[in-house]
């Protein structure tokens, strides 16, 4: 099939999603077109069957605010007329449903059928979607979608909860590709690089967005590396990073924890890892939580949005109330001072993530854009 896909070309979830999935389509035979503002940063090559479409904004002195709605339109008219697309796989409603589908209106103008497949991830509904700012557009466009797609059951009951939504939401859950990890585990990881022998490894990997709790990562690490001798990676950038920083240097525990920055090869971090701390006040599914565990990483997560559905409590981590870093210290703790328990968790973490296996997922997705294009 032809198809464009339209996401953040940025380290958040949706966009890791949204380029993993165009790369194994591409893999598979499919034509994909990626439309976006900058190359996606996971997009590590290009073949003649996959491509870039760059969304190019222009600079006029009366905008405030340049609308990249209309650009990002534009742009998919251009690619759906001039690569003949059958359908048009947006990630993250905002502003990506709300611009599919008025470049579905203008080729229909035109006389061309494209299908638009809506992909929510999380924030998109949970806490910007639903404000009043945007609420309108994004219900309307949800409804407009010919196909919807949330990452976990738990991201479909928000958003129906949140929106009037008339349309039938199916649950195609976030994927991995568990090789690429075990390669990883397999030929690069010399943990000695980081850490002395005697000492576990913690990581922690986000857009250091307040969502994340990155400052609840610091005040668990602290209470674990008292008990048992450890580091703590903290993979990533945003605004939190500087107050996560000086939570570090407050502490007193510099020597101990090592800000990476941003890496789109995080499967050669996550190989030297032992437990994952994902302390989010929400998290649709938490993808970072999955690449940990196909890095054979226990997590350590609270129990809000799909985490539950990722991580199962007692089996590959556990799970606590949100901002109770004391259970969540306790839990690491359990984890790490026993050899056997770590190794437990480790292989049931490793072996839960079969079931959200990129083998499992793609066929789905390929039925999705297939059913909706026989509609025609
Ligand atoms: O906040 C992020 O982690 C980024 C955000 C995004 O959409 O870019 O991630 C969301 O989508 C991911 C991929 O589907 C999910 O795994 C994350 O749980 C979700 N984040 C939140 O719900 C906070």
């Amino acid at each position: 099939m032809r198809i464009g896909i339209v996401c953040y070309p940025t380290f958040g979830g949706s966009g890791v999603v949204a380029t993993e999935l165009g790369m194994a389509l591409a893999d598979k035979g499919h034509e994909v077109h990626f439309i976006t503002y900058n190359q996606p940063v996971r997009l590590d090559f290009f073949s003649h069957r996959l491509h870039f479409h760059e969304v190019v904004l222009e600079e006029y002195p009366l905008f405030q605010y340049q609308p990249y709605e209309l650009a990002l339109s534009s742009k998919m008219v251009e690619v759906v007329e001039k690569y003949n697309l059958e359908v048009l796989h947006v990630h993250y409603a905002i502003p990506h449903a709300y611009a599919a589908y008025m470049a579905k209106k203008m080729l229909e103008d035109k006389g061309i059928n494209v299908k638009v497949v809506t992909t929510l991830h999380g924030t998109d509904i949970t806490l910007v979607g639903s404000h009043p700012t945007y609420k309108t557009a994004v219900e309307f466009s949800i409804n407009k979608s010919d196909e919807v797609t949330t990452v976990s059951n738990s991201l479909k009951e928000d958003t129906l909860r949140l929106f009037n939504i008339e349309k039938d939401i199916k649950v195609v859950y976030n994927f991995i590709d568990g090789e690429k990890y075990a390669k990883a585990h397999q030929t690069e990881c010399k943990r000695i690089a980081l850490a002395n022998p005697e000492e576990k490894i913690l990581t922690h990997v986000s857009n250091f967005r307040p969502v994340k709790r990155t400052d609840d990562v610091i005040k668990i690490f602290n209470r674990v590396q008292k008990e048992i001798p450890s580091k703590l990676l903290m993979v990533g950038d945003g605004p939190e990073r500087l107050n996560a920083e000086n939570l570090v240097k407050e502490l007193g525990i510099e020597d101990r924890v090592l800000f990476l920055g941003n890496s789109n090869e995080v499967e050669k971090i996550l190989c030297y890892s032992d437990v994952f701390l994902l302390p989010s006040e929400t998290e649709s599914f938490g993808l970072a939580a999955l690449e940990a565990m196909a890095a054979s990483t226990a997590v350590i997560s609270t129990n809000r949005g799909g985490l539950p559905e990722v991580n199962i409590h007692g089996k590959t981590g556990y799970l606590s109330e949100f901002g109770d870093v004391d259970d969540m210290a306790k839990n690491a703790i359990t984890i790490l001072k026993d050899e056997a328990v770590l190794e437990r968790f480790k292989k049931n973490a490793k072996e839960h993530i079969k079931l959200f296996s990129l083998q499992n997922i793609l066929p789905v997705y390929e039925e999705i854009y297939k059913s909706c294009s026989v509609t025609v």
